[in-house]
């Protein structure tokens, strides 16, 4: 592995003239007042706006990323790491479009990867997130995959997407070839790898050509934007000796082949699912995981750590570049994959799709300017807040309605709950796998088979490993309806509407009366600031839903309550003199929606 902490750091011109730079007064005015406003004039101040690195992998597991040392030291050590991110529409293509977009599937239009109704073809490729970056000023950088379909369903396969000042990309259909693909280079087209570099592997090459492409943007006074997709852990050619009959593989690096080959495949309680009798057709109607299914299941998995190896190495060759040009510390660096995948687990050999966490849930990582340290963040987040977070760094406007939100708001504010709900869709029905429409949260999910009418519920808190389905619980019967009709009102959602699940409640302050004196009633005075304790207490048309409220102050906590109507007393002692304070109430509802609530109080 590249030591990359070796590199020495060089001052870079544009991060070092950050501190010496005076912004000309109304420009300075104007970036303040409105950091989302288009970029800043160039030329007469520097450009101090992040570079950004976008790194997605294709089919990796969040659990994965405990193989990947460099990322692990540079990137979530030095960063924070989101341990709830989802996948929206866990297949390539559409996952790929929605962190172009910033939209759900149900917006963007690609529902597929191939077809009428999916593909590069699909998406209207002349309003994505590289079209908004560059008109922003960002050099904006592709290398990697592109899009199922791109350079089978374009007549020319030099054509390259808008939006783009640098395009490096596999061509279908050869992108899952690890020994041997095609590229387009800024529209020409050669196969790899060339004589220069005979035997590359294709996750090395694009380590490699990564690096080269940092080292000639940074010391440009532009800031770049670069997209760096690679095909790995994906399965795909060329077959290795060890690779399982009737099964696909990716295929590793060859000095990492065998690396993980004593690593157990993991057997969660949902792996080979024994009870299958409370799930839809689609999956009691699958085998056993058993015997030689077993060992191929192990296999693939062990291969796709292994092919995570070369990622790590390639992650290493980012952070190296960007240390010895002087951009580590003013680069946002996000890496994901565009969606996870099942190694056994509710009997699904290898596959994705499927509404179930093994599918849904990805890598999320981040580091940069303002990304805390060393942090995990538990809030639920999807794969439609990429393009809203990179926007909102490079401070550029969208060409779309964004169904996302900025992860930007989590890393400044660690404790915000935003009672966020997202939808999960597979289109019209994909890989035999027929149409669905899911509505996950916090706590629960709730999925509805359109072909079948079967639905599915499950409680998280108590059943993690969604093991059992709850559509038949009279228990569970109010939260069903609240999810049912919450999934109605959003699989349809766009731009802020996404955000409607959100608990309508509100969070109320009185002043604590001191004991009255006989007949002498004591009027409350200088109602603009609290001069005693204050009684906190919930309202708001949703505060009958409530299961618990926490309230807090900053780090330290006021008091929590589980009873109607949820009230803290607070003694003034406690609340510190002669400020504006913002007091929190974190309220968890009894159907898994978790919100924060300010309230801004003024102490006397
Ligand atoms: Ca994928
Ligand atoms: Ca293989
Ligand atoms: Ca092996």
């Amino acid at each position: 592995m590249p030591d990359f902490f070796s590199h020495e750091s060089k001052p870079n011109p544009r991060s070092s003239a950050l501190r010496g730079v005076v912004l000309a007064g109304a420009a300075a005015l104007l970036l303040a007042a409105a950091p989302a406003a288009a970029a800043p004039a160039r030329g007469a101040q520097v450009d101090t706006r992040p570079n950004i690195v976008f790194i997605m992998t294709d089919d990796q597991t969040a659990d994965s990323m405990k193989v990947m040392r460099n990322l692990n030291l540079a990137v979530r050590q030095q960063g924070t790491t989101f341990s709830q991110a989802i996948s929206t529409y866990p297949l390539c293509c559409p996952s790929r479009a929605t962190y172009l977009t910033g939209q759900y599937s149900h917006n963007h239009g690609v529902i597929h990867n191939a077809g009428a109704f999916g593909g590069y073809v699909r998406l209207d490729n002349t309003n994505t997130l590289p079209v908004w970056l560059q008109q922003a000023g960002y050099r904006t950088i592709h290398l990697g995959r592109y899009l199922n379909g791109y350079g089978t369903q374009n007549p020319d396969v030099t054509e390259i997407p808008p939006g783009w000042s640098d395009w490096h990309s596999t061509v279908d259909p050869f992108t899952f070839n690890y020994a041997k693909w095609r590229m387009n280079d800024n529209g020409i087209i050669h196969d790899e790898p060339g004589f220069l570099n005979p035997g590359e592997h294709q996750t090395d090459y694009f380590g490699r050509r990564a690096a080269e492409l940092i080292d000639r943007a940074a010391p440009k006074p532009q800031p770049f934007f670069l997209s760096l997709t690679f095909p790995a852990p994906h399965s795909g050619s060329p077959r290795d000796n060890d690779d399982p009959i009737g099964f696909l593989t990716p295929s590793p690096a060859p000095r990492h082949r065998n690396f993980f080959s004593r690593t157990p495949l993991p057997r969660p309680p949902n792996f080979d699912e024994s009870n299958v009798y409370d799930k839809p057709q689609i999956v009691a109607d699958r085998g056993r995981i058993r015997g030689a299914i077993f060992s191929a299941v192990q296999e693939n998995y062990q291969q796709e750590l292994e092919s995570l190896l070369s990622v790590d190495e390639a992650v290493g060759n980012v952070i190296a570049a960007l240390t010895r040009s002087g951009e580590l510390q003013n680069t946002l660096i996000i890496y994901t994959s565009d969606n996870g995948f099942f190694h056994g687990e509710h009997r699904v050999r290898s596959s994705k799709i499927l509404p179930y966490e093994p599918g849904l849930r990805v890598p999320l990582a981040m580091r940069g300017p303002g990304v805390p340290v060393n942090k995990r963040l538990t809030q639920m987040v999807g794969n439609i807040d990429y393009a809203p977070t990179i926007l909102d760094a490079a401070r550029a406007q969208p060409g779309r309605l964004l169904d996302g939100r900025s992860l930007l708001e989590l890393t400044r504010d660690p404790s915000l709950e935003t009672g966020r709900e997202l939808v999960i869709e597979n289109g019209h029905g994909v890989n035999q796998v027929p149409r669905f429409r899911a509505l996950r949260n916090n706590r629960f999910l709730y999925v509805e088979h359109a072909t079948t009418g079967e639905t599915e519920l499950y409680d998280m808190r108590k059943d993690p490993y969604q093991l059992g389905n709850l559509e038949d619980s009279d228990l569970y019967a109010p939260v069903r309806r609240l999810l049912a009709r919450r999934l109605r009102s959003l699989k349809r959602c766009r731009g802020t509407r996404c955000n409607a699940g959100r608990p309508s409640v509100r969070l109320a302050l009185s002043e604590l009366q001191p004991p009255r004196k006989k007949g002498k009633r004591r009027a409350r005075r200088n109602q603009s600031c609290v001069s005693r304790g204050v009684r906190l207490r919930l309202s708001g048309r949703e505060r009958r839903r409530v299961e618990r409220v926490q309230y807090s102050l900053g780090r330290r906590r006021l008091g929590s309550s589980r009873r109607p109507p949820f009230n803290t007393d607070v003694k003034r002692s406690r609340l510190p003199s002669g400020r504006e304070l913002r007091v929190r109430a974190r309220v968890t509802t009894l159907d898994g929606r978790v919100v924060t609530v300010d309230r801004p109080v003024k102490t006397c």
